[in-house]
């Protein structure tokens, strides 16, 4: 078997040959709801500019009903002079995935490339995605999303090496370093990654798949959940989801969107409703407020996943996604974490750092029910999981110290990381010998838990709660 374990690299990429004649040829398609004019008009001509013309058949533009002065006479206009550039506009605000199917419902070209509407491709971007899928028709590949500065506009590219796509049990994409076991997959540097999920804005897939696989759910508004849900689709149905690091788009990551993301929780139930099997359960116990949110009728899409004899939530864990920790969540043992001597207080861990877990100190906050920053685990290995995010976070106490700070969990739970939840509620750490008890601040109002000698006091009981009564 041919295996290649070092670095992923491009350097190879301009050595790549494509046989141009036999490519499948594409429809970009570009969605836009109230985008800039410098953004929008950026990626529209970097698409010509970089792609072989032979490769393009049109370009789809899909104004979703945007309101702003720029985007209707001035940019009809502008487009009228690029013969392969089209625009058509939506009727009424359809949100992504029915913006985005519009387009496809007129393309004519082999292949469907997907690109937001505030990307740069860089040369060299379309021929690899059009290869792989010329190659394998139920591939469904993505260029490497570099960055480009929301500030400046610059193209600043991509740190390192390509990263691929995860998620958390909140349902949120994350991205991951190329796991051991890819690498040895890989035949060359320049050889396609999978990946478990993509970002859901760029990516390439032919057009007759993409309809077979039952091409969105239509039921989603807005924005958010798609891309989970296409995933999902891609694997447990027989595809293929590939990032080529040969193909690279900039992308424009903004600070703020210039629209509501209401939907997104409704749009990420609908996906854990049809594909997640008894696995919805964990996202719910992290979300309790998704248990709530009227999701509309996913009758359709379920009958889509049994016409199409798709895998079980399982198998995509177990084979395509082995890296994801998933929790046990015993009955009893997983939620809020409350104090019995204090009654609404409950541990909450907030790090300032989205990117950056473990390090910071829990506290004690006013229980609030909604899972998330008050979500923990309490595993058979004895842990306190905050295993809402990825990677985990296990809380720990270090050698001659008093608090509780969060560490990375390792696969076997280090001893200063395992704690005996007793029948009476206390929370005894093993290795000081010490109970975990709610105490004072000393600056500031509120409070922390603290490792102190073991007495019966009730700020030393402690029990989980699932949610708020
Ligand atoms: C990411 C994806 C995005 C989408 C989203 C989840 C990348 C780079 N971006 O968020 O494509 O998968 O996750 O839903 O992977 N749009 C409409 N109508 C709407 C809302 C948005 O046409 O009602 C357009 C929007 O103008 C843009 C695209 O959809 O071209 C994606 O929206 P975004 O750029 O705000 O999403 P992003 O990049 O934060
Ligand atoms: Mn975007």
């Amino acid at each position: 078997m041919p295996v290649y374990a070092g670095p992923i690299g491009t350097l190879r990429c301009k050595e790549k040959k494509y046989d141009y004649e036999n490519l499948p040829t594409t429809s970009v398609i570009i969605a836009f709801y109230n985008e800039a004019w410098s953004t929008l008009l950026r990626t529209v001509y970097s698409v010509l500019e970089t792609s072989p013309d032979i490769l393009v058949e049109e370009v789809i533009l899909v104004d979703d009903y945007s309101d702003k002065e720029h985007l209707k006479e001035r940019l009809a206009n502008e487009l009228s002079g690029l013969p392969k550039v089209r625009l058509i506009r939506a009727s009424k605000r359809e949100g992504l995935v029915r913006a985005r199917l519009l387009g496809a419902s007129v393309a004519r070209g082999d292949v469907l490339t997907f690109l937001d509407c505030h990307c740069e491709c860089h040369e060299g971007w379309l021929e690899p995605l059009l290869q792989r899928i010329h190659e394998e028709e139920s591939a469904v590949v993505c260029p490497v999303i570099d960055v480009i500065d929301w500030n400046t506009f610059e193209y600043l590219g991509n740190s390192g090496e390509p990263q691929i796509g995860g998620f958390d049990w909140r349902l949120v994409f994350t991205w991951h370093v190329v796991p051991e076991r890819d690498r040895l997959r890989m035949k060359s540097p320049i050889d396609v990654i999978r990946s478990p999920t993509m970002a859901g804005g760029l990516f390439a897939v032919s057009k007759k798949y993409f309809e077979y696989l039952g091409s969105y759910d239509t039921g989603m508004e807005v924005w958010g959940g798609e891309n989970l849900e296409f995933s999902f689709r891609i694997w447990q149905c027989g595809g293929t989801l590939e990032t080529h690091p040969c193909s690279h788009v900039g992308h424009v990551f903004p600070k703020q969107a210039p629209y509501s993301r209401s939907k997104a929780l409704a749009n990420s139930v609908r996906a854990a409703e049809v594909w997640m099997d008894e696995y919805k359960e964990l996202y719910y116990h992290r979300n309790p407020r998704a248990r709530l949110e009227p999701y509309g009728d996913v009758s359709e899409r379920r009958q889509l996943r049994a016409k199409l004899r798709c895998k079980d939530f399982r198998w995509f864990l177990e084979t395509v996604y082995p890296e994801l920790h998933v929790p046990e969540d015993r009955p009893g043992f997983f939620g809020m974490l409350q104090n019995k001597g204090l009654k609404e207080y409950c541990f909450d861990y907030n790090p300032p750092d989205e990117n950056q877990v473990s390090g910071h100190q829990v506290i004690l906050y006013a229980c609030h029910g909604m899972g998330q920053n008050q979500f923990f685990e309490y595993t058979s290995q004895k842990e306190i999981r905050y295993n809402t995010r990825q990677p985990e976070a296990c809380v720990a106490v270090d050698a001659g110290t008093d608090a509780l700070i969060m560490h990375l969990c390792e696969d076997t739970a280090p001893d200063n990381q395992k704690f005996l939840l007793q029948e009476d509620g206390s929370l005894f750490h093993e290795q000081s010998r010490k109970c975990v008890q709610a105490v004072r601040k000393e600056v500031g109002n509120g409070f922390v838990p603290l490792l102190r000698d073991c007495t019966n006091t009730d700020h030393q009981k402690w029990f989980f709660k699932e949610r708020m009564p």
